[in-house]
């Protein structure tokens, strides 16, 4: 069971009341000179007010749950001082806020207003968090700087940390901060402040995430001005704390973080609450580090309006906690202080129901969401990455003749990991929002080394990023610590604040440690918020096998997970031309994107191209023809490119038969268009991928081929693609696993000869 020591001041056992010398000052004056820790006797009351006003608004909504006119509740019930007290000791509009759902206090505080919530908790069109899309308590509230929050536990911490690095970066480099045109700049107004803190809150359940772990060690490590508050109401649903947290104290655990600050605290009482975060505030607004506050409270209301705490509470322990209930208790303060009388407090009460009422009556008027409206904000609405804008030329350099007459040779063709590194380095010239970071990705974390000229730097286990810390600096390239979520994570809270993040990610095969932030969060940010907030980051990733010797671990495709993924952009290049105009359209875009190398084709001899120039861009969602034929489409993408090709040169060898063979680029979106002008033509088509062939992207282009192209084929539609295992390690069972020339010509054979 928690233990702690800080004694709650509404108990009266730590009555330091400050009183100010007497001047010439009212009578009402002279009551509001007796502070209690700071706080002043008006802000007393105040907070009563807000607290009162968030615990009717949950039992508004529970009432209206009960009628079946909202759909969904759970309460900030219990938790209502250290949010209040929160929202105190912060600048609203000007801190930056990742609260959790039991943060109705705090938003309160902050400024959204009742009828705002119960918005939301109608499922409103004009819910200002969702447009209807949420539940209730899922805050979001652009103008306050509360940002778009989610149901899963914990995703926010790291968002909030990489929120925290996007203020100290523009601190440092304002001149990022400017608005441009021409790319997702236009669209992303930066506001920041010299000295702006990240609050982040979240349960005692939630300490158990990994991705909390990994947030406390990036802010502790980096002294970041996030404050995490931990609201501690000993349950997380049924689970007790004792089982969440070894020794059932997160603070005893967390204690040793470097650079922190740390309160535990009632967070009943308002009054000790709100001096325990004003130091924890003042801490990382001084730029000392982090802080860590703990705060104890109860759960008067079960989890949520699906839970009955009886089934795991006995009444001891539920009477226990309601003796601490911090609405009763400050109400009795005040009259015990002689600060408000019943009647006075009875007034206020009943103004703080005429007002939950007005606002329930509204909100229950208020329109639906436009059934056709759940299609907005899937993607940008400003930036289209299919269209024109980013349709360039390459600008390569025309062979010169010097004056001596010898004609200069062309540029020298380059590698795809080649034109990568240029691509970044152009792109990170151009836009000093750009960040680079993941693991391994710096020149040499150590920098006295590279000062020192003692070593050449490393750059990447694959050197994509080789370079790129020497020219701009530890500050937006560097190592992030062995953890995917971290990258991620951090990632989304940057790219929140209008950093564009392009952050690496080793392998494919260890992308899953961020599935969550990459599933719920990343793709999700501007949908679930209506377009009220967004986090256009780009996710490289290298991936895909035929690496003789990658086996399991190694070789991994899985693109299909992702493409599943409405909001997110999914790009697979096959070459070092495309490579360099998909990123740059990446980055520029408006839009998160998980940008896929294949490690085979980053120094692979197919596929490679002189240098395009500083603004070679390649749309989204345009296939190449990289094969004109008759006979058979085949569609592909990525390595199998240059396998398929090989294969098409065959069948034409010996058999006289020609494959059109189509490129997709960009998996999502994908180019129908050619897909079906191509199909239209040969009348037979194989959807050929690395992947594993059950469940696979192919899966996705061949039912959409019968669907609506079956009058148009003379053949099955044929899928060519890995086993249904992973990749072995011995060069023999890979050839036997992953797709080879030879699959793809026996198949075009086949469908040829229909
Ligand atoms: C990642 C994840 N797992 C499970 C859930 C389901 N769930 C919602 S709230 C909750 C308990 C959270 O407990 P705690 O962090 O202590 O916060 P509290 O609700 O007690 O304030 C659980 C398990 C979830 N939303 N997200
Ligand atoms: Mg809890």
């Amino acid at each position: 069971m928690a233990s702690y020591h800080r004694v709650g001041f509404l108990r009266g056992e730590m009555a330091t009341v400050k009183t100010e010398p007497k001047g010439s000052s009212t009578a009402i004056e002279d009551r509001n000179e007796k502070t209690y820790e700071g706080l002043t006797q008006q802000q007393l009351i105040d907070a009563y007010r807000t607290m009162y006003l968030s615990r009717k608004l949950d039992d508004r909504e529970i009432l209206l749950k009960r009628q079946q006119k909202i759909f969904f509740q759970i309460s900030g019930a219990g938790h209502e001082a250290i949010g209040v007290a929160a929202a105190l000791a912060l600048k609203p509009a000007y801190d930056w806020f990742y609260p959790y759902y039991r943060d109705r206090a705090l938003c309160l505080t902050l400024g959204a207003t009742p009828l705002e919530m119960l918005l939301q908790a109608v499922g409103a069109a004009d819910d200002p968090s969702s447009g209807g899309r949420q539940m209730p308590s899922h805050w979001g509230y652009n103008r306050l700087n509360v940002v778009t929050q989610s149901s899963p536990t914990g995703t926010q911490i790291l968002q909030a940390v990489g929120c925290a690095e996007a203020g100290l970066y523009y601190a440092r480099h304002p001149e990022a901060a400017r608005r441009a045109t021409g790319d997702y700049r236009e669209f992303k107004d930066v506001k920041f402040q010299q000295d702006e803190v990240t609050y982040v809150s979240l349960g005692d359940g939630t300490t158990s995430e990994g991705e909390f772990w990994e947030a406390l060690n990036s802010a502790s490590n980096r002294k970041l001005p996030v404050v995490f508050v931990v609201q501690d109401n000993e349950y997380a649903i049924s689970v007790p704390v004792e089982v969440q947290t070894a020794g059932g104290n997160i603070s005893r655990l967390v204690a040793n973080y470097p650079n922190f600050h740390f309160e535990e605290v009632d967070g009943t009482d308002p009054v000790s609450s709100h001096a325990a975060m004003t130091r924890a505030v003042a801490h990382a607004r001084a730029r000392r580090g982090p802080a860590f506050v703990h705060a104890h409270v109860i759960r008067p209301y079960s989890h949520s309006l699906s839970d009955d705490e009886r089934l795991y509470r006995p009444d001891e322990e539920r009477q226990r906690d309601a003796a601490r209930d911090p609405i009763t208790r400050l109400r009795s303060f005040l009259g015990r202080e002689g600060i408000l009388d019943d009647k006075g407090i009875s007034r206020m009460e009943k103004e703080v129901e005429q007002q939950v009422q007005e606002a329930t009556d509204r909100a229950l008027e208020a329109a639906p969401p436009a059934k056709n409206s759940f299609a907005n904000f899937v993607y940008s609405p400003n930036l289209d990455p299919t269209s024109s804008a980013f349709d360039t030329q390459p600008a390569i350099a025309p062979p010169q003749v010097p004056t001596d007459g010898e004609p200069k040779k062309a540029p020298p063709p380059k590698t795809m990991a080649d034109l990568i590194n240029s691509c970044l380095k152009d792109e990170m010239r151009r836009d000093e929002r750009i960040v680079i970071f993941g693991e391994d990705v710096a020149d040499c974390s150590r920098e006295q080394y590279l000062q020192q000229k003692l070593i050449k730097g490393k750059g990447g286990v694959f050197k994509l990023t080789s370079g790129l810390q020497c020219e701009f600096g530890s500050d937006r390239v560097f190592n992030s610590p062995l953890a995917e979520a971290n990258i991620v994570g951090r990632a989304v809270g940057m790219a929140t604040r209008g950093l564009k993040p392009v952050v690496e990610i080793q392998f494919f095969d260890y992308i899953w440690p961020a599935m969550m932030q990459l599933r719920d969060e990343l793709p999700l940010i501007r949908w679930r918020s209506n377009n009220g907030f967004s986090a256009p980051a780009v996710i490289r990733v290298a991936i895909g096998g035929y690496l003789t010797g990658g086996a399991i671990y190694h070789s991994q495709c899985g693109e299909s997970i992702f493409t599943h993924i409405p909001g997110l952009r999914v790009v697979f290049p096959s070459n070092a031309l495309d490579a360099a105009g998909l990123l740059r359209t990446a980055i520029r875009g408006d839009d998160p994107v998980l940008f896929l190398e294949h490690k085979r084709l980053y120094r692979e001899t197919f596929g490679r191209a002189p240098y395009p120039g500083p603004d070679f861009m390649i749309p989204f969602g345009k296939a190449k023809v990289v094969n004109p034929g008759h006979h058979v489409t085949v569609i592909t993408y990525g390595a199998v490119v240059p396998r398929a090709m090989q294969a098409a040169q065959k069948l034409q060898r010996e058999h006289g038969l020609s494959v059109e063979l189509v490129d997709l680029r960009t998996l999502n979106p994908y180019d129908w268009e050619t897909i079906s002008t191509s199909v239209k033509k040969t009348n037979r088509v194989i959807v050929a991928y690395e992947d594993s062939l059950s469940w696979g992207y192919g899966a996705e282009i061949a039912a959409r081929v019968a669907d609506e192209l079956f009058e148009h084929l003379d053949a099955p539609v044929r899928r060519v693609a890995a086993k249904d295992t992973f990749v072995g390690y011995h060069p023999q069972l890979e050839n036997a696993i992953l797709p080879q020339a030879e699959d793809l010509l026996r198949a075009m054979k086949e469908l040829a000869q229909y």
